[in-house]
């Protein structure tokens, strides 16, 4: 029985391309600067979010915890969301390594956050206050349905920033999911953030992977935090081979997902005890509810167990489904007949 695995986009495979071009990548010592293929996907990496610099992390939580500790220094602020993967799901490493404050604020179910709430949340001069410098934002916005941010938006939080002396930064760990649901060019959704971090290791399929972008000097000074952390990899190229091909050929097919993942939340509307909307499923993540007499959550996600099918139970009957390019249309099919079977 083959496995259908919808925990997360983090599990796609490397493709038979991006094997290959592991294999044979030309590479260098990286921390000496001389990794020809790590040079070359930061250049791309940059031109493609239309920043002046990048820098090749191995995780997303590594790009997003460099590049708060180069936006800020110890006591300083940031203004993030409650339902962000910063707060939530980054071991809290911006106060612990960084002391770095996180004032939370709520987010909105489209993952943004209320332009007023942020702009009241900013701290004035009061001697108690620790000083405000950076908002963060996530986009996609993984815990808020996948939700795509759109530039509009971004323009609005970069003019109240600009305001207020902030800079921004974007969890953009699945931005090009963002890009392609809202069909258009990356850069409009980077241009009013000083930095973004984007992850080449989920739905783009490579193995390992993020680039941290904004200017030449905040990239240097995120080298340097890299190099703290334990970030700076030698011949790295051997990674960054397969990051390139991720950026050069897997953006385009995210769209086959968003696709089979509005047919999955279709598919699950219309079931019994079902909870969620579909309309509200714009990229390829998936939350819903089981509200069912008979069938209680671990039943449910132990009788999908049984059928190779394997899901996360995020809080007691809360569910996330994450589809990816390891997840066909058919595959999509065949999970709404196992469950409907389970419901009955
Ligand atoms: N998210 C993972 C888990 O950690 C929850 C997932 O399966 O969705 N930002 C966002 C928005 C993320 O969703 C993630 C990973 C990260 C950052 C961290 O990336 P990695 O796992 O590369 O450190």
């Amino acid at each position: 029985m083959s496995t259908i695995d919808l925990r997360s986009d983090t599990l796609t495979q490397p493709t038979e391309a991006m094997r290959n071009a592991m294999a044979q990548a030309d590479v260098g010592d990286d921390v000496f600067g001389e990794d020809p293929t790590v040079n070359r996907l930061e250049k791309i990496a940059a031109e493609r979010v239309g920043k002046e610099a990048a820098v090749f992390v191995p995780s997303g939580t590594m790009g997003n915890l460099i590049s708060m500790l180069s936006h800020c220094a110890r006591g300083d602020e940031v203004i993030l969301g409650d339902q962000s993967h910063i707060f939530l799901n980054e071991v809290g490493g911006i106060a612990a390594l960084g002391g770095i404050h996180p004032h939370t604020i709520p987010n909105e179910p489209d993952g943004t956050l209320s332009l007023e709430t942020l702009e009241k949340s900013i701290r004035t001069s009061d001697l108690h206050y620790p000083p405000t410098r950076l908002i963060t934002l996530e986009n996609t916005h993984n815990y808020c349905m996948g939700t795509p941010v759109t530039p509009e938006y971004m323009s609005l939080v970069g003019n109240l920033a600009r305001k207020h002396k902030l800079k921004v930064h974007v969890d953009g760990a699945r931005i090009f999911n963002a890009a392609v649901a809202l069909e258009t060019d990356i850069k409009n959704l980077t241009v009013d953030a000083d930095s973004v971090m984007f992850c080449l290791s989920k739905g783009l399929s490579a193995p390992i992977g993020s680039l941290t972008c904004g200017t030449a000097d905040f990239i240097m000074k995120s080298r340097k935090w890299r190099k703290m952390v334990g970030g700076g990899m030698r011949q790295a190229g051997h990674l960054a081979a397969a990051g390139i091909i991720a950026l050069n050929e897997l953006v385009d097919r995210l769209k086959e997902d968003h696709d089979n993942a509005r047919k999955l939340a279709k598919g699950l509307s219309s079931l019994k005890g079902m909870e969620l909307d579909p309309e509200s499923i714009k990229t390829n993540i998936i939350f819903f509810s089981l509200k069912h007499p008979n069938l209680d959550p671990e039943r449910f996600i132990n009788g999908l167990s049984a059928k190779g099918i394997k899901i996360l139970m995020i809080h007691p009957g809360v569910f996330r489904a994450v589809v990816h390019r390891e997840i066909s249309s058919s595959q999509i099919e065949h999970v709404l007949s196992v469950i409907e079977e389970l419901i009955k």
